[in-house]
């Protein structure tokens, strides 16, 4: 069994409905075990900021899907909850992004794993602190809470040394 983190966000129609709906689809996926939520949260738009507040929350699988099966269903979800991919970060009825694959570091075409802008997004980072406080980055081997801190406090790591 794998574990897997999405983040799912939404800022059109009815939020909270598209969530509800994301999760329902989620936990009657063939190969998806076990959907844990965090809370959700209200959440002021990054990168595009000309557009609505979004809903965002993430979710923990457990699942028997490969990373790239995995992906393939979170796109089949979006399009049925009436997602249609107009502007890059533009508004969407539902985005399921997926965030970690259990260890995995995967750079395809198709797929980044961990998620390349997890670690810049609030919007990420609280919801997964919540659902998973220990959580670690398996990249840089420091927990995410310690991003969070860091982010909250304007600090970004610039460059590590290993004590030499
Ligand atoms: N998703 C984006 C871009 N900006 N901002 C918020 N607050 N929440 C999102 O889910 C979000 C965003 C690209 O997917
Ligand atoms: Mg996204
Ligand atoms: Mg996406």
């Amino acid at each position: 069994m794998n574990t897997a983190y999405l983040s799912i966000g939404t800022n059109m129609g009815d939020r909270e409905d598209y969530l509800t709906q994301a999760v329902h689809a989620l936990r009657t996926t063939a190969g998806i075990e076990s959907v844990e939520t965090s809370s959700i949260y209200e959440t002021a738009p990054v990168g595009v900021t000309d557009q609505a507040d979004f809903l965002n929350m993430v979710v923990r699988l457990s699942t028997t899907l490969t990373p790239f099966e995995l992906l393939a269903s979170c796109q089949w979800i979006e399009s049925e909850l009436g997602r249609v991919r107009t502007i890059r970060w533009g508004p969407r009825t539902a985005d399921l992004d997926i965030l970690l694959y259990n260890n995995d570091n995967i750079e395809s075409e198709t797929l980044s794993v961990p998620h390349p802008r997890m670690k810049e997004r609030a919007f990420v980072l609280i919801p997964l602190t919540e659902l998973a406080p220990t959580c670690v980055d398996p990249i840089t081997g420091r927990q995410f809470q310690e991003e969070l801190a860091m982010q909250e406090a304007g600090v970004v790591l610039w460059k590590t040394t290993e004590g030499n």
